[in-house]
């Protein structure tokens, strides 16, 4: 069959196109099986589709698919809806099946009220979708099949829930098809937040990759030339031994990548920081989510400071960058709560702090209580809207507050950043020397370069990266140490000064470009043309 599987556009543009414009793991997983069971696929990522709606034109006079699967989170719904239509007007017989998180938790109102969708895959699509497929080729009945939502006569018919795959790693590796770098190496969550739909989705049972699947598809993707990548699992340290045995394997294949996971604040420790750390871990994502302990509680987010706090000193110690996710806006939010956020923040020094207004997402506790509470059906989604904030529906909030308060929580973590930069403490540990350096060069650059200056004052900035720089550079020698260094000197205008450190730099690598080309520049500011050519002229060679 042909199958086209579309990964469809958001309603609201966004500052952050990062956050959106990864196409669902999972398509790489269904698209993988389709093709190794002799499909024709092809995986089209739209996320900004209507941005350059002749590509959606072009596509329709060269696609001939047989069947058209959408990519539903929630926030693109309405995208999925409205090329849904389009691709049902001009391939009729093609049956258009939705999936994914957004679609699962609102089949039936999918179904209801957008007759040119047919069919909703719930779940987890790997088992329900080549079966709905072979059915279909083979012009047979899929009413009975588990997994499915699907129109009946006039009525709209939920089959009971397919079975979960029990053995990851007997689906084909996405990699050998696709090339991405979000990986995940499990299925499910044990936890319960109440603002959260991936128990729901996925249940409380969960799944691993083995780690030989696992890195087996990072070593497919290393050698097609990819060298960074997210580890996108709920919580990626969930079973230690295995991490463990992750992060051998990364060592022992030699893998130079670097890498990001998402945790658990009760789910770390030495041991698996340090393994994390030689295999490549330079971030740390932690759900905080509050400092008010009633309001961590209300969301079923049931840990103590002090293992935040542990956590971060942790993380941080092995040279890690420690990302905390912050909520605001939560049930119970107020200026105290506010206050005692900024504290909890000041206190465990996150070097990267991300914000975000609780959102009310069908498949959530939080959801289900509010249509139990109000009458509320899931015909509020049909309004033309992406996500639906706490504050609209709790009377307690307001939208001018609640933005208030991410404003004065912001601001007070800009204030501090200097302060958490200088009170790196890391683990004095040899082995680990070099990595610290790498660890210390890469937040000056990110300071220097990146995205902290807007929010610090001129001056500062440099100041602590020359620090940071310094630091590094006394634990081990570091090619961007000495680099992101003799930029930021020769940016203060002492370009003998730059020159020593670049050369100094070159000494022990002479190989790399950055710093050849910086040294290069130095020298035609000193007037020295011809060292300059000469040096540039040597590394072509
Ligand atoms: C990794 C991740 C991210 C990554 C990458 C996202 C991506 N494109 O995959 C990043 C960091 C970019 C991200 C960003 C955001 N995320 Co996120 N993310 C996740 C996370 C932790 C894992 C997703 C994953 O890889 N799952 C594993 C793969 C195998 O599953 P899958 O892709 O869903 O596909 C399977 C099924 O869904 C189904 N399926 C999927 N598509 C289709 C299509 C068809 C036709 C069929 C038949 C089946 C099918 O079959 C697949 C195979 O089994 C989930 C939580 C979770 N565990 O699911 C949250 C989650 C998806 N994210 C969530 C949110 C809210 C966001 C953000 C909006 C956060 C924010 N405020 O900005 C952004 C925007 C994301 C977006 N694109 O809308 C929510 C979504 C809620 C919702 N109902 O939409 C989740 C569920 C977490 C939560 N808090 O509840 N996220
Ligand atoms: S927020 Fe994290 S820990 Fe809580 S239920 Fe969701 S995935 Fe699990």
């Amino acid at each position: 069959m042909n199958i086209v599987l579309i990964y469809p556009f958001f309603s609201i543009d966004r500052i952050h196109i990062e956050n959106i414009e990864v196409p669902p793991i999972g398509l790489h997983y269904l698209g993988a099986l389709l093709n190794e069971q002799g499909h024709e696929v092809d995986l089209l990522n739209w996320y900004d589709i209507k941005n350059t709606p002749h590509i959606i034109q072009e596509a329709l006079l060269t696609l001939k698919p047989d069947l058209v699967g959408f990519s539903i989170f929630h926030a693109n719904r309405w995208g999925g809806i409205q090329l849904a239509k389009i691709f049902k007007e001009h391939f009729p017989g093609a049956p258009i099946v939705f999936g994914g998180i957004g679609a699962t938790f609102l089949d039936d109102h999918l179904l209801r009220h957008f007759p040119w969708i047919d069919i909703i895959v719930r779940g987890e699509g790997e088992i329900t979708f080549p079966a709905l497929i072979r059915r279909i080729e083979a012009q047979q009945s899929y009413d009975d099949l588990l997994g499915l939502t699907l129109r009946v006569g006039n009525t709209i018919q939920r089959n009971k829930d397919a079975e979960r795959i029990e053995d990851l790693d007997a689906l084909p590796m996405p990699a050998a098809h696709y090339t991405f770098h979000h990986l995940a190496l499990s299925r499910g969550c044990p936890g319960k937040c109440t603002f959260c739909g991936s128990p729901q989705f996925w249940g409380s049972k969960v799944r691993f990759h083995s780690a030989d699947y696992f890195v087996g598809q990072l070593e497919i993707l290393y050698k097609k030339g990819h060298r960074f990548f997210h580890f996108s699992d709920d919580t990626f340290t969930l079973r230690k031994k295995l991490v463990l045995e992750i992060c051998a394997l990364i060592v022992e294949r030699k893998l130079d990548i670097s890498w990001a996971a998402i945790s658990r604040v009760d789910c770390i420790d030495h041991e698996v920081l340090r393994a994390m750390r030689m295999a490549g871990c330079i971030q740390i994502s932690f759900g905080v989510e509050s400092g008010s302990e009633s309001i961590r509680d209300e969301l079923n987010k049931k840990f103590s400071e002090e293992q935040i706090r542990r956590a971060f000193t942790l993380t941080i110690s092995y040279g890690i960058l420690a990302r905390a996710y912050i909520i605001y806006g939560c049930p119970g939010e107020s200026p105290e709560t506010v206050k005692e956020t900024i504290r909890l923040l000041r206190d465990i020094r996150p070097l990267v702090t991300i914000f975000y207004v609780l959102s009310v997402f069908p498949g959530t506790f939080l959801y289900d209580h509010f249509k139990s509470q109000t009458g509320a059906t899931d015909d509020i989604w049909l309004y033309y809207k992406e996500d639906m904030f706490l504050f609209e529906i709790d009377k307690r909030l307001c939208a001018e507050t609640v933005s208030q308060f991410g404003e004065s929580m912001k601001q007070a973590i800009e204030e501090s950043i200097p302060d958490f930069f200088h009170s790196l403490e890391l683990v004095d540990d040899n082995e680990l020397f070099p990595f610290h350096a790498s660890f210390l060069s890469r937040l000056a650059l990110t300071l220097d370069r990146g995205d902290y200056p807007h929010v610090l004052p001129e001056g500062v900035v440099q100041d602590l990266a020359r620090e940071l720089y310094y630091k590094a550079l006394a634990y081990a020698a570091d090619a961007r140490a000495y680099w992101g260094l003799g930029l930021l000197v020769q940016a203060e205008g002492n370009d003998r000064k730059a020159e020593v450190i670049l050369q100094e730099g070159m000494q022990i690598f002479p190989e790399d470009a950055n710093l050849a080309r910086v040294l290069a520049n130095t020298l035609m500011r000193l007037g020295r043309e011809e060292e300059a050519r000469d040096l540039m002229q040597n590394r072509q060679k």
